[in-house]
């Protein structure tokens, strides 16, 4: 019997498109459901009643969530079809040391330093070229983060290359100096041009706006 498979996801959020992505390199079927995170459905506050948030994959009945979860599940459950995190310990390990630091340190840094306000937002100014500096040299010598091909810290990335221009043409400011970071400069074009990624990028106007919205919680 096929797999039943539904991803609870917004149009927007980058955190969905990891699961996306995960899935379209698989080449793995599944349904999408897009919620309003202003009137969540039933079903996403059933599936998720701790953090009731997207993203949530429902795989035969059964709900994962948390994007960096489900990225594991995924890999786990469907590993021939082009694995994503290597198998090597020490190489894994690196891996969820670079995804910490997306989650911890680099994504919530850029965050405050093209929609934050005050002395946070020049804090994290001042922070960031350090972030992107240890980000570039995750590239040295390699196309993707994963080497060759995409592997799973790519997919933790990923939300760089289409956030990146949008926020700071929200902010008025250049948060990536292309000429400091040639590596991940070059790395986000190639990630926005994989043609099975391509039909899943938000639309630029709509995030412009939402961003310019953007209330902070
Ligand atoms: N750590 C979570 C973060 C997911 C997250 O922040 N989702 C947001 C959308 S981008 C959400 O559902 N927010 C709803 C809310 O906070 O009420 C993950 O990796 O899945």
């Amino acid at each position: 019997m096929a797999d039943d498979l539904k991803l609870f996801r917004t149009w927007s959020s980058a955190y969905g498109l990891r699961i996306v992505w995960a899935l379209k390199l698989k080449g793995i079927e599944f349904d999408t459901i897009f919620e309003d995170l202003a009137d969540k459905s039933p079903l996403l506050l059933q599936y998720n009643p701790v953090h009731k948030k997207i993203p949530v994959l429902v795989h035969n009945g059964k709900p994962v969530c948390e994007s960096l979860v489900i990225l594991e599940y995924i890999d786990e459950t469907w590993n021939e079809a082009y694995p994503l995190l290597p198998k090597d310990p020490f190489k894994k390990a690196e891996v969820r040391f670079w995804t910490k630091f997306n989650e911890e340190k680099l994504l919530p840094s850029i965050k405050k330093a093209s929609l934050g306000h005050g002395r946070e937002k020049e804090e994290a100014r001042a922070l960031t070229p350090e972030y992107l500096k240890h980000a570039e040299e995750q590239l040295e010598g390699k196309k993707f983060f994963g080497g060759e091909k995409i592997g799973y810290l790519d997919l933790v990335f990923g939300w760089m290359a289409y956030l990146i221009n949008v926020l700071e043409e929200v902010d008025g400011t250049t948060l990536i100096n292309r000429e400091r970071y040639p590596l991940l400069t070059k790395w986000m074009e190639i990630f926005y041009e994989i043609p099975v990624f391509k039909e899943s990028w938000p639309d630029r106007d709509m995030l412009i706006t939402k961003f310019q919205n953007y209330v902070w919680t």
